[in-house]
């Protein structure tokens, strides 16, 4: 009998390669080889063009802004945003779960890491036309804490077509190796709710454009960044994060700069818990802010 090839990147179990689905087995062979992979078009025109209704409705409405769902990544968030986004933006448009975009992309993290793969959470980002600016170079993991049990794959979807001066994704491939380096609230500053890396070498970057509807797909340690849109068009793009639920955090003490992290939005996400549940967050994040977690 013939042996089963597998594939696994860090953190997630062997799959195996041929498992049927939509993506071929060379393109799940790459995700786990270089931490990131970019696809052709996903969504028809017509489910891109929804999705675009959607945003429109949410931005316009600041939905989850009281929640702290409603943020800028890359500025004080106590004026107008320089990078609106939303996070969990399914929680106020429920559709967002049942789109057929939605199935495909859990069919294929199911592919990339096994069948246990579920849905963990998606964001809705803008970057405003003619001066966006940039994404810092991050990991996602860098922004998780003790209570996240996941460890993810996010797809990452543009709703119209982008290049290199829309700001397409850019990634460090192989860096899903290791390590997670140091990070920081964007230029040093606590009230910003972006982080960036520290100390990292850029000159082996891939740029990823994409088509309307496209996708890439990135390992949650994998470098990316994106550069300041310079085109006339805004840039929206949807992601959503897929992964494998363990039985104990990922992180074994949270991580220094999340200890120093003192945004607007953390403030009114605080505010709309009631009762126990605004104690013991207050009280988590006091344990946070000491060293003691
Ligand atoms: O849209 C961007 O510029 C950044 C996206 C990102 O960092 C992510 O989806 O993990």
């Amino acid at each position: 009998m013939g042996k089963t090839a597998t594939a696994s990147s860090p953190g997630f179990d062997a799959v195996p390669v041929s498992s049927p689905g939509p993506l071929s087995e060379a393109q799940i062979r790459f995700f786990h080889d270089e931490g990131y992979l970019s696809i052709p078009p996903i969504a028809t025109e017509a489910e891109v063009a929804e999705l675009r209704e959607v945003y429109q409705r949410m931005f316009a409405r600041r939905a989850g802004w009281e929640d702290g769902n409603y943020l800028d990544f890359a500025g004080p968030d106590d004026a107008e945003p320089s990078l609106p986004q939303i996070l969990m933006p399914s929680q106020y448009e429920p559709a967002l779960m049942t789109s057929r975009v939605h199935a495909q992309c859990l069919a294929m993290a199911r592919q990339l890491l096994g069948p246990e793969a579920e849905f963990h959470f998606d964001h809705a980002m803008t970057k405003p036309a003619q001066g966006g600016a940039p994404t810092p170079w991050h990991q996602d993991k860098a922004f998780y804490t003790r209570k996240t049990t996941h460890r993810t794959v996010t797809f990452w979807i543009p709703l119209q077509p982008v290049a290199a001066e829309g700001g397409c994704l850019r990634f460090i491939p192989r860096s899903h190796l290791g390590p997670l380096l140091q990070h920081r609230h964007l230029g040093g500053d606590g009230r910003v709710h972006g982080l960036e890396a520290l100390g990292l070498d850029d000159s082996q970057a891939v740029s990823c454009p994409l088509e309307a509807g496209g996708a890439t797909v990135h390992h949650h340690m994998t470098l990316h960044g994106a550069a300041t849109n310079v085109s006339h068009g805004e840039r929206w793009a949807y992601a959503m994060g897929f992964g494998i639920r363990g039985t104990t955090p990922i992180v074994g003490r949270e991580y220094a700069w999340n200890r120093v992290t003192r945004t607007a939005r953390e403030a009114r996400f605080q505010n709309s818990l009631v009762g126990r549940n605004r104690v013991s967050y207050r009280l988590r994040a006091l344990l946070v802010q000491w060293g003691l977690l």
